[in-house]
């Protein structure tokens, strides 16, 4: 059995790190960067989108951060992968929310904060979308310490990852309580550390 990664931490690649050192499985690590690497012949090969995270397990090829930590949360089972169908479709349904709703306005905020030459009406409207679209996160965090409940799963992973960007963007959460302390408890876990390196 043999897992390759390819990326490096300071990219998308530490959504599927984080998930594997949760998992505690062996993995090989190839480093190609986001600053030219993705783009060499030899790794479009395996991900013509020229794009990292991509994954080579055995054999399947697979690229998309978030479509790789569902197959692996779901291939390796353990505590992670959610127990039934329903919890499985509430997983599929905030991962998908969160590149859907959540990662573009975090993403130009975060270039913004990069100080990267992005108009300041793009800001007030990745700010806006962030904000509403963290209310609703908050709101189904009422009353729960995970979103599928009282156990920390894939859906909190792939979730926290693309929102571990907000600290970095500097956005401020206190609106969103609940998220705050979820966001806190998610990116508080020791594997997400080790990911780090
Ligand atoms: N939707 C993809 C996005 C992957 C992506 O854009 N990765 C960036 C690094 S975080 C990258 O490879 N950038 C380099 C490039 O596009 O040349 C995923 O979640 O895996």
């Amino acid at each position: 059995m043999s897992l390759t990664i390819y990326g490096i931490p300071q990219s998308r690649t530490i959504r599927v790190l984080w998930l594997v050192k949760e998992l505690g499985i062996d993995y090989k690590s190839v480093p190609i960067t986001n600053t030219g690497g993705s783009r060499e012949p030899d790794f479009m090969k395996i991900n013509p989108n020229g794009h990292i995270p991509a994954i080579d397990d055995d054999g399947l090829i697979m690229c998309e951060s978030i479509a790789i930590n569902l197959y692996l949360a779901k291939k390796h089972g353990g505590a992670l992968q959610p127990k039934n169908l329903a919890d499985e479709g509430r997983a599929l349904q905030w991962s998908f929310w969160s590149v859907t709703e959540a990662e573009g306005p975090a993403l130009t905020l975060l270039m913004k904060r990069m100080k990267a030459p992005i108009p300041d009406s793009e800001v007030e409207a990745a700010t806006a979308k962030l904000g509403a679209a963290l209310k609703v996160l908050d709101g189904a965090l009422a009353g729960k310490d995970y979103l599928l409940g009282s156990a920390f799963t894939i859906a909190d992973l792939n979730v926290a990852a693309v929102l571990s960007w907000l600290s970095m963007a500097k956005f401020d959460t206190s609106a969103c309580p609940n998220v705050t302390a979820w966001l806190g408890r998610c990116l508080g876990r020791p594997a997400l550390a080790a990911a780090r390196g």
